[in-house]
């Protein structure tokens, strides 16, 4: 099958500036600076990284973690927000950038300057690190049991809408001229729901449920429990599995945050009986 059209884009900013231009973050040998990082894309994933320097990470999506985990580099799905704590304990003239070089080359990046120091800001690739949010949550400590398990299969057609790829989940389109769509999941008020997500294509989705907060309890196989998001990329070809207290009587919406994929069916509706 033809592959559907994708999104490119020229330029990236931190802050409404392209890396190389705007003031630097000035920092202190010793400091411990706390970032809140959004990445407020409509269609990209984003690493981060800070040469010789670790993130704490302490929060996800706003919400505080069991217990704060240390990672060489961050990476954020469409509308994910992390919140991470670097100690400043290398000095120079640092890029802190996506691990992209292309799209780092194009603006993704800001500079981070120590007081005292002077010069033309420096890059070194971090050594590949693998992102798994099972590392952020308690491994030993399996997550409540739910009431109820909706199964949820996301699919790819290539190239079905003019072009762009259609997706769907459970084999349903979201129809695009219709927006208040018939709900195709029912929750009961107090009860908890396990949302098994199996991905069936080769994209990554940030997949967000609206106005509910979900705790991650599987991720590619790995159980965990504690970390509370609303926002979480399912790989390509893998299982997350997420729970939540259906606690907000109302229409709600769940779609996958890449914006390209949600014009064209990646979305789906939730009522309260
Ligand atoms: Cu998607």
């Amino acid at each position: 099958m033809p592959k559907g059209y994708e999104v490119g884009y020229d330029a990236f900013t931190i802050n409404g500036r392209m890396l190389g231009h705007g003031e630097p973050v000035r920092v202190k040998k010793g400091e411990r600076v706390l970032f809140h990082i959004l990445n407020g894309s409509a269609g990209e994933i984003r690493s981060l990284a800070l040469p010789g320097h670790t993130f704490s990470v302490i929060a996800m999506d706003g919400n505080p973690l069991p217990k704060s985990v240390r990672v060489p580099g961050l990476w954020l799905g469409t509308a994910e927000r992390i919140s991470a704590v670097v100690e400043m304990n290398h000095p120079g003239v640092w890029i802190m950038g996506d691990v992209g070089d292309d799209d780092r080359h194009h603006g993704m990046g800001i500079v981070v300057e120590y007081a005292g120091y002077k010069g033309k800001a420096q890059w070194v690739a971090p050594k590949p690190f693998k992102w798994n949010y099972a590392s952020f949550g308690q491994v030993q400590l399996p997550a409540q049991a739910p009431d109820e398990v909706f199964d949820m299969m996301f699919a790819k057609d290539n190239a079905a809408v003019e072009g762009f790829n259609r997706w769907t989940i459970n084999g349903v389109a979201y129809p695009s001229d219709q927006m208040m769509a018939i709900p195709l999941f029912h929750l009961r008020e107090g009860k908890r729901y396990r949302l098994r997500m199996r991905n069936a294509s080769d994209d990554i989705h940030p997949i967000h449920l609206h106005r509910h907060t979900f705790e991650l309890t599987k991720v590619a196989g790995r159980q965990t429990s504690g970390v509370m998001k609303d926002v979480v990329m399912v790989g390509g070809y893998q299982e997350v599995e997420v729970d939540f207290t259906a606690d907000n009587p109302g229409l709600t919406l769940f779609h996958c945050h890449q914006q390209l994929h949600m014009d064209h069916g990646f979305m789906s509706l939730f009522d309260y009986a």
